[in-house]
């Protein structure tokens, strides 16, 4: 029978795998600023460091402003969802406002537990569990793990979307013409955010012939506070080019137990964002330390991935994502790119190509958040 860890043991544990790997982390040559070329692309040592490594963290990318622009809204929605998910009152007792969105935009888990690790759940994605700490008897019942559909739930949200050196990051890895996957939220309350067991993102490539490295993608995960190697995602370095990984075998190999060797922390400071091949084998533990982590993700695809293409969602639905709806869903960038034009005139707005000289029909108004922005996630794209 295995043992229920205290989350003080936890902790401990943590710190002590942390601390072997954090000097590892920082070593790779895989941080810095974003830099673009005369060119608007990448410079070529960030792109070579993202192939080489499966990721790459750009700092500084929010100023202080828009940091705490988004940390206030975030905190708002976060205080606006029900306590529970049959619940009629929010966390300050306010019965719970239905917004009219039809995606759930929240979704809850038990304190420190592993809700897909070792299940079927996800299509079997996630083969094995993590340690599930016990989170004390004072913790809630249940903790929001997960926010569904970041760009109609905050405005700040979707002006971050319309980040030009982040949109010129995409061109640099995906080409030109990018389409949008989707904008989800993960909170790691401390003490009681749930792990994500060890996965790969992507469900429709691995086994084609031209398959490679990015034929997945990539997420951008901006960090609203720092990200450590307690609560934050960890990462196996260059992962994403091997294929398939056996991470059941994995585990196995590892004694059973969760904490992978060769494995490291993507580590930051709020306000940066990490670029994250999704076929690299990541995951994040329960979050027994005092530290809240709550990250933006937006991912993005390679055009010639996804259009024309057939496939399986994880809950089952077959979907075909021809050119008309790539282009609906990829309008929430154009929109983004003007929602953001009128909070930071200063800023030179990325061009998006295959929107470009349609701005007139992309503008961001109360109008287009009801007829473009509000449940638009209902288009979002997997692969
Ligand atoms: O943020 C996390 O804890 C997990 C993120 C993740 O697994 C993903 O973005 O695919």
């Amino acid at each position: 029978m295995s043992v229920v860890p205290s989350a003080a043991d936890h902790q401990r544990a943590m710190a002590e795998y942390g601390r072997r790997a954090e000097a590892r982390a920082r070593s790779l040559g895989n941080r810095g600023p974003i830099r673009l070329g005369p060119d608007g692309k990448l410079v070529p040592e960030i792109v070579e460091a993202y192939r080489t490594h499966g990721f790459f963290v750009f700092q500084g990318v929010l100023s202080p402003e828009e940091l705490n622009e988004l940390r206030a809204e975030l905190d708002a929605v976060l205080d606006r969802a029900p306590v529970a998910p049959d619940a009629t009152v929010d966390r300050l007792g306010r019965p719970v406002i239905d917004l009219g969105i039809r995606k759930p935009p929240y979704r809850w888990a038990r304190p420190l537990s592993d809700p897909r690790g070792g299940t079927d759940a996800n299509n079997g994605r996630h083969p094995a569990a993590m340690a599930q700490p016990d989170p004390g008897a004072a913790a809630p019942a249940w903790t929001v793990e997960l926010l569904d559909g970041n760009l109609h739930l905050s405005d700040a949200c979707l002006r971050l979307y319309g980040h030009p050196g982040l949109l010129a990051a995409a061109a640099s890895i995906l080409g030109d013409d990018f389409v949008p996957y989707n904008e989800v939220t993960f909170v790691k309350e401390p003490g009681l955010g749930p792990s994500v067991a060890w996965h790969q993102d992507g469900t429709t490539h691995w086994t084609a012939p031209d398959w490679d490295e990015g034929a997945h993608g990539f997420n951008f995960m901006t960090q609203l506070y720092p990200s450590t190697a307690a609560n934050g995602v960890w990462v196996l370095p260059g992962s994403h080019r091997l294929g398939k990984a056996d991470i059941k075998r994995m585990v196995e190999d590892n004694g059973g137990s969760d904490r992978l060797e060769g494995a490291v922390p993507m580590l930051c400071d709020a306000g940066d964002t990490f670029m994250t091949n999704r076929q690299l084998v990541h995951g994040s533990f329960a979050n027994s330390s005092p530290d809240r982590r709550i990250t933006l993700n937006a991912g993005f695809f390679p055009r010639r991935r996804v259009l024309n293409i057939t496939t399986r969602r994880l809950h089952g639905a077959v979907e075909t994502y021809d050119a008309a709806r790539i282009e609906a869903r990829s309008r929430l960038i154009a929109l983004a790119i003007d929602a953001r034009r009128q909070r930071f005139p200063n800023e030179t707005p990325f061009v998006y190509r295959p929107l470009a000289g349609r701005e007139d029909e992309n503008r961001w108004s109360e109008a287009a958040r009801q007829s473009v922005l509000k449940n638009y996630n209902q288009l979002d794209m997997f692969i």
